[in-house]
């Protein structure tokens, strides 16, 4: 069971298996490792979903923000993926808790660079001076977001956090390529390299936690003998 989650990542959680954006099979990564499961947040595409997805982002954002860890100006998705989730969790933010977000903005990259019209490589709100959290949906060894941070500072913006759906709590690769030896996380790394904070809505830990009896006793036993092979030592 789920009890133990707070209710909106179990409802996270369900809706992903629901809707099949959590699936369970064989799957090769970015990084080569052969996962039992895949996270695809390019597949919360359906109106329902889609709530369920800003709900949780959004929630969790709020909760960081209450707690002191998380001040921002702007809401920052990288394309492609994240830019329907920085516009939905922005409108989310506003509903949720206007007090503090009814004026919040948002914003994401070009792919390429667009020479006419308005010129620029970011729509949206400017980042220049202004703190801006990255939403993004999943991260394996982080380097994605090293390419998103990259990106922000070098229009002006001040990197506040980021917030991704699924922490898959994975150990960075090691340098001789054995698997079997510990190694730190790939979000430890980063939260040291740039010193912010990093946030996850469920991590592989929670996923393991509930989804019990909604998916087969098989497909945990191979995610959870993943987890004790790539499961970082921090
Ligand atoms: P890193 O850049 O290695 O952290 O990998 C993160 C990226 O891998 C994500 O932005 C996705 O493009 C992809 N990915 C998923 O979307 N879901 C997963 O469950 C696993 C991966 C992955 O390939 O590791």
């Amino acid at each position: 069971t789920s009890e133990h989650l707070p209710p909106y990542k179990a409802d996270f959680l369900k809706a992903a298996i629901d809707g099949k954006i959590l699936k369970f099979g064989s799957f090769e990564l970015k990084s080569k490792r052969v996962s039992p499961y895949f996270f695809n947040a390019g597949d919360f595409y359906r109106a329902d979903l889609l709530r369920a997805l800003s709900t949780a982002y959004a929630s969790t954002i709020i909760e960081a923000h209450n707690n002191g860890v998380l001040n921002f100006d702007i809401v920052f998705g990288p394309a492609y993926k994240g830019i329907p989730l920085a516009t939905a969790t922005t409108d989310k933010l506003a509903q949720l808790d206007p007090a503090n977000f009814s004026k919040i903005c948002y914003s994401f990259d070009r792919k390429e660079a667009k020479d006419h019209g308005e010129g620029g490589n970011i729509v949206g709100a400017p980042l220049k001076g202004k703190r801006v959290l990255v939403v993004d949906d999943v991260v394996s060894a982080g380097t994605a977001k090293r390419e998103a941070i990259d990106k922000i500072r070098k229009e002006g913006g001040e990197v506040a956090g980021i917030v991704v759906a699924l922490d898959r709590q994975e150990k960075l690769p090691s340098p001789d390529g054995d698997d079997s030896k510990p190694m730190p996380s790939a979000i430890g790394e980063l939260k040291k390299e740039y010193g912010i904070p990093i946030i996850a809505i469920l991590t592989l830990d929670d996923i393991l936690n509930g989804v019990k009896g909604l998916v087969s006793e098989e497909d945990v036993k191979r995610t959870e003998a993943y987890r004790a092979k790539y499961k970082a030592s921090d």
